[in-house]
């Protein structure tokens, strides 16, 4: 049974294969760090998170970020009512794509419920991508924010999604 102080919502993580999305579930769901492979297609995920008080009951849509996959994005996007936006901190190309994923995903969703993610800053002297750049990006296209995450260290992965949920509930008026 759900509790009447509780909501339900759809959540949608995508970008570029490989940066780190299932990985990401994973350490929410888990705590632990298990690198996950390609995803073929959609995974999706049941989490309960719970922020001062409310209980957020989220579908979590993980979309496989392949080009072949690509065609899928606007019905995966359909029914969202929020999504993270990742991308790989040390590959500066899955940075460079953000503005095709904001197209694939414009129709079902305002800019102002998608949260940019920096996935794996753990990484060092490998990083391409300044946090600065993803402020920026931030700014230009009106999104709700930006986090930095590390699955590997256990950096920023709640944070990410408390942040979109926030924006969300904010966006939705309060639980009922
Ligand atoms: N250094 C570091 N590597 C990570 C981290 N998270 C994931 N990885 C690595 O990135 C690989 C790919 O991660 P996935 O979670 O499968 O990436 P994805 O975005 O789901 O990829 P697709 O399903 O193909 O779209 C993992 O197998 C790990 O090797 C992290 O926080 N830090
Ligand atoms: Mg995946």
């Amino acid at each position: 049974m759900m509790s009447s102080d509780s909501k339900q919502f759809i959540v949608l993580v995508a970008g570029e294969g490989g940066v780190g999305k299932s990985t990401l579930i994973k350490y929410l769901l888990e705590g632990v760090y298990i690198p996950q492979r390609l995803t073929v297609g959609l995974n999706v995920e049941t989490y309960t998170l719970t922020i001062d008080g409310p209980e957020y009951h989220l579908t979590i849509r993980d979309a496989g970020g392949e080009e072949r996959f690509r065609f899928m994005m606007p019905m995966w996007t359909r029914g969202a009512k929020g999504a993270l936006l990742v991308f790989d901190l040390g590959r500066y190309h899955t940075f460079l794509h953000l503005p095709d994923w904001l197209e694939l995903m414009r129709d079902s969703l305002a800019p102002s419920r998608i949260l940019l993610v920096g996935a794996k800053c753990d990484i060092g002297d490998d990083r391409e991508v300044d946090t600065s750049e993803a402020h920026d990006i931030v700014g230009r296209y009106g999104l709700a924010g930006y986090v930095e995450t590390s699955s590997m260290m256990g950096i920023g992965v709640r944070d990410a999604f408390e942040m979109l949920v926030r924006r969300i509930a904010a966006s939705e008026g309060p639980p009922s």
